[in-house]
């Protein structure tokens, strides 16, 4: 009698174990695909929108992704870093504006261009200073 329960503790932990580390493997992988069961720790698994991180590298007179892609429903994380001069990145369609070292979290749920440009005067190349956000 008692062996036996013990054995039964023993099977219940082993399943529960390999339960358990399969859900952490499929956690980690499931970016795209539609994972049946993630709780709390992934809120983007609802809408199938990955997050994208893109970090604008501002010279003297461009920044360093003039064009950023993304789907609809995606996050953008954006950051402004200024390599060269004193610059700034607004997107007015969006509502959002820049500095030096910000970094602003769009969600992009509408599809369409947003146009985003340099909002500090900086110099003779401060007209050039613009780029545009696709979503699609
Ligand atoms: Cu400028």
């Amino acid at each position: 009698m008692k062996l036996k329960s013990v054995k039964l503790g023993m099977v219940l932990a082993l399943i529960t174990l390999f339960a358990l580390s399969a859900c952490g493997k499929s956690n980690n992988n499931s970016s795209n695909s539609q994972s049946p069961s993630a709780p709390a720790s992934s809120p983007a698994a609802a809408g199938g929108g990955a997050t994208k991180e893109v970090t604008e590298h501002a010279v003297n007179w461009s920044f360093s992704e003039p064009e950023i892609k993304a789907n609809v429903g995606d996050t953008l994380k954006l950051t402004l870093n200024n390599d060269k001069g004193a610059h700034g990145l607004q997107i007015e369609d969006l509502g959002v504006a820049l500095k030096n070292g910000e970094t602003a979290t769009i969600k992009l749920d509408k599809a369409g261009t947003y146009d985003f440009h340099c909002n500090i005067q900086c110099g003779q190349g401060h007209d050039n200073m613009v780029g545009q956000i696709i979503v699609q």
